[in-house]
């Protein structure tokens, strides 16, 4: 009898064993790959943040686990460089703002222009998210433009509309990123917006950016809201050759994830930590607080050098009033203007930045891995005067 019951407990012990081995493995795909130079951490044992609520009972894995992402050197292609990239990316644009521009001079360049004529100038330009205040200032000088020169043609007038528009985007403002190292800690980036508008997509395409320019690139899943938003981020990672610190706990506090990420990011001396959020809508107060509290969090340890907010472009006005309660949370210090390649709105660049006083420092152009461009105005206007 005595033996009956050793064997059982022997054969449930060895089941036990077999069960967690095969969790972990599923779980925490391409740590074999881990680069060589980078030591493999374990798994985060920073306390969580004083006053911060931390679920003990969750193990394994614990919040903030480790997962390794593939070396850089095994991402299939590399990236291309960030600079001229809006450029490469024009097309995109162009396609989408068809008629916009092609609108405009067709007005512009009738001749002898009337009151219904600048109207409808005015109207464009509305109707192309740039804002009733922007639209009247361009009109208001092309006009007196075009009767100080005299009547003049399409090229001339054109070319007046251009500098307008480069003027109004903002030819220089400053829209470097800071996501280089500074004294012993890494540059920290944290991700914000609503629901749906590219946050995560973001995270990975500048990290790998930024891995093509030599850095190296931390993550950080603090969207703990549902699983499958780790999961997500943890495939950009694997994509693009970052690591993700991230927690497989549903619910778990994202400012404690947010903080092991940036803990992990300074242990490792990364030179930059990007950290995603859950998209929230900007009515919900609780949910807006909470982002102050994750910026907060990670402050003790480390400085929040980007708020970048990401906003879709194709949401016109309502991503302006998004814009301006997560400005009230958060300090932005820059904007991400995603969806580009499918709006024929772009005029959004000039409203939110008027409105938050804020530039955009980064255009989304698409799908793809390096669909992502630092945002230029000359560019962007020539592309969409066509
Ligand atoms: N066409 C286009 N699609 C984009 C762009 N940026 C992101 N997307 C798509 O938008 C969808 C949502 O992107 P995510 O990165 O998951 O957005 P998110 O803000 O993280 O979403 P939540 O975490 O659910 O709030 C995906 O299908 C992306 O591929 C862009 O610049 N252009
Ligand atoms: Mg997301």
């Amino acid at each position: 009898m005595e033996y009956l019951i050793i064997v059982i407990v022997l054969v449930v012990l060895a089941l036990i064993v077999g069960g967690t081995t095969l969790v972990r493995t599923r779980r925490r795909p391409g740590r074999a790959a881990a680069p060589p130079h980078v030591p493999q951490a374990p798994p985060p044992t920073a306390p969580p943040p004083a006053g911060q609520e931390v679920d003990t009972a969750a193990p394994p894995p614990a919040p903030g686990t480790l997962v390794a992402g593939p070396p850089a050197a095994e991402v299939a292609e590399a990236p291309q460089p960030l600079a001229g990239r809006m450029t490469r990316l024009r097309g995109r644009l162009a396609r989408s703002q068809t008629g916009f521009g092609a609108v405009l001079l067709g007005l512009l360049s009738r001749d002898g222009l009337d009151e219904q004529g600048w109207e409808e100038i005015e109207d464009t330009l509305v109707g192309a998210d740039l804002g009733a205040a922007p639209a009247a200032q361009i009109v208001g000088e092309l006009r007196t433009q075009v009767r100080v020169g005299g009547a003049r043609g399409g090229t001339e007038v054109r070319a007046l509309l251009r500098q307008d528009l480069i003027e109004q985007v903002g030819a220089d403002l400053d829209r470097s990123l800071r996501v280089a190292r500074h004294g012993d800690r890494p540059a920290v980036v944290l991700m914000v917006g609503v629901n749906g508008t590219g946050k995560t997509s973001t995270c990975g395409k500048l990290a790998r950016a930024l891995i093509g320019e030599g850095h190296t690139v931390l993550l950080g899943a603090a969207d703990t809201f549902r699983a499958a938003a780790a999961d997500q981020l943890e495939t950009w990672g694997q994509r693009v050759g970052a690591r993700v610190v991230r927690s497989y706990r549903e619910g778990a506090d994202p400012a404690s994830v947010a903080f092991d990420a940036v803990k992990q990011g300074i242990d490792e001396r990364a030179d930059t930590v990007i950290v995603d959020t859950a998209g929230r809508l900007h009515t919900k107060t609780g949910l807006m607080d909470e982002l102050g509290k994750i910026k907060r969090v990670i402050e003790r340890q480390a400085t929040v050098d980007e708020v970048l907010l990401v906003l879709d472009a194709t949401t016109g006005q309502n991503g302006l009033r998004q814009a301006r309660v997560f400005a009230e949370a958060v300090d932005i210090t820059g904007i991400v203007l995603t969806k580009l390649d499918g709006t024929a709105k772009g005029g959004i660049v000039v409203a939110v930045q008027r409105e938050l006083g804020v530039p955009v420092k980064l255009a989304g152009l698409g799908e793809g891995l390096d669909d992502l461009a630092p945002f230029e105005p000359a560019t962007f206007v020539d592309a969409i005067l066509g």
